[in-house]
């Protein structure tokens, strides 16, 4: 599983019962979390550009970029998966924090991503090079359908938050997207968004 356990032993939320979470809206904050997934600067090697400036950022602190929290549910078709992500705001150089993307390894899965918060895009691809960046506001909701690759840009200076749904049983594939990365980039230059 690629997602941390707080408590690595703890079951799966009998999802068989109904069950509520209570959620801040605006914060983002979800009331008692089963998992929350941390990455750091230092997860993030490989992804930036500017190398160097990555290295120079995880000895300066090494910053936390984003955080998903999670219940946990089964991961078997007919559950639905919900997380908040929170990416933080900051460079990597010029580049805007991202994270990392991927495909499902149900490659013909969806998911849904409703902003609560901040500003940046939803950087879609598909395997054959082409893309679309999504904005994403508070209030606006994205769709990205089956066998699209997708990945979180903040471009703003608050928290970009996210409310994520999904089939249960998708899966995540880093692989493919680390290899073949993402055509496009997403930077701040002179106080301007610029997408290359
Ligand atoms: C899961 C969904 C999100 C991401 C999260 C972190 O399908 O898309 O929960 O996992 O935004 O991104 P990543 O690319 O590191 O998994
Ligand atoms: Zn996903």
């Amino acid at each position: 599983m690629a997602h941390t356990a707080l408590d690595p032993h703890a079951p799966a939320t009998d999802a068989g019962i109904p069950f509520g979470v209570d959620i801040d809206l605006v914060t983002g904050a979800m009331r008692e979390p089963d998992r929350v997934l941390v990455r750091r600067a230092s997860d993030m090697k490989g992804y930036y550009k500017d190398a160097a400036a990555l290295d120079r950022l995880i000895a300066a602190g090494d910053p936390v970029h984003y955080e998903v929290f999670e219940k946990v549910i089964p991961e078997t078709y007919g559950h639905l998966l919900f997380c908040i992500s929170k990416l933080y705001p900051g460079r990597v150089g010029d580049e805007c924090f991202m994270t990392k993307g991927h495909y499902h390894t149900v490659s013909g899965t969806a998911e849904t991503y409703l902003c609560l918060g901040g500003s940046g895009h939803m950087m879609c691809k598909l395997a054959d090079g082409s893309w679309q960046a999504e904005p994403m506001c508070r209030g606006r909701m994205v769709y990205v359908p089956p066998h699209w690759g997708h990945r979180s840009i903040n471009t703003g200076d608050d928290p970009l938050l996210s409310f994520c749904v999904y089939p249960a049983e998708a899966g995540h594939n880093y692989g493919d997207i680390a290899v073949e990365g993402f055509p496009r980039r997403v930077f701040i230059r002179d106080g301007r968004e610029v997408i290359e």
